[in-house]
């Protein structure tokens, strides 16, 4: 009896690590709405590349030559919690190419983040695009 109870959680297991193996999400694209009337708006798409996350920004009504940094927060955008992931270096003329390392769609799907861009360096309080990751953004 108990050799059948280990056999049945071996095959348990390895069902369960297929599954999520094959559900594992390859890309996401996040709409970023316009906050405080900056009239920026745009999209974030993530892709997975391995274990690290790649991160696409593009906005459009961006001002152009300044930075603006941008974050993966805890919370939503209705609620943005700390900062997780810093999205480096920054936004500029409405666009951003980058790698987070070691973080996965399918984790930041499973707890609640958003994207958020910051007007500039010297004015960071000020949100002017925001986007939750959750999948029915796509
Ligand atoms: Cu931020």
């Amino acid at each position: 009896m108990r050799k059948l109870s280990l056999l049945l959680g071996s095959l348990a297991f390895i069902t369960v690590t297929q599954l999520s193996a094959a559900a594992a999400t390859s890309s996401l694209t996040v709409t970023l709405q316009e906050q405080n009337g900056s009239g920026e708006s745009g999209t974030a798409v993530l892709t997975q590349t391995g274990p690290d996350l790649k991160v696409v920004i593009a906005l459009k009504g961006a001002p152009a030559g300044t930075l603006q940094p941008a974050h993966i927060h805890d919370g939503t955008c209705a609620k943005l919690g700390d900062v997780y992931k810093p999205l480096l270096p920054g936004v500029t003329n409405g666009s951003l190419t980058t790698v987070v390392k070691g973080v996965t769609i399918d984790q930041l799907l499973a707890g609640t983040y958003a994207i958020n861009v910051h007007e500039s360096t010297t004015n960071i309080g000020k949100y002017v695009a925001c986007g939750s990751i959750v999948k029915s953004s796509m």
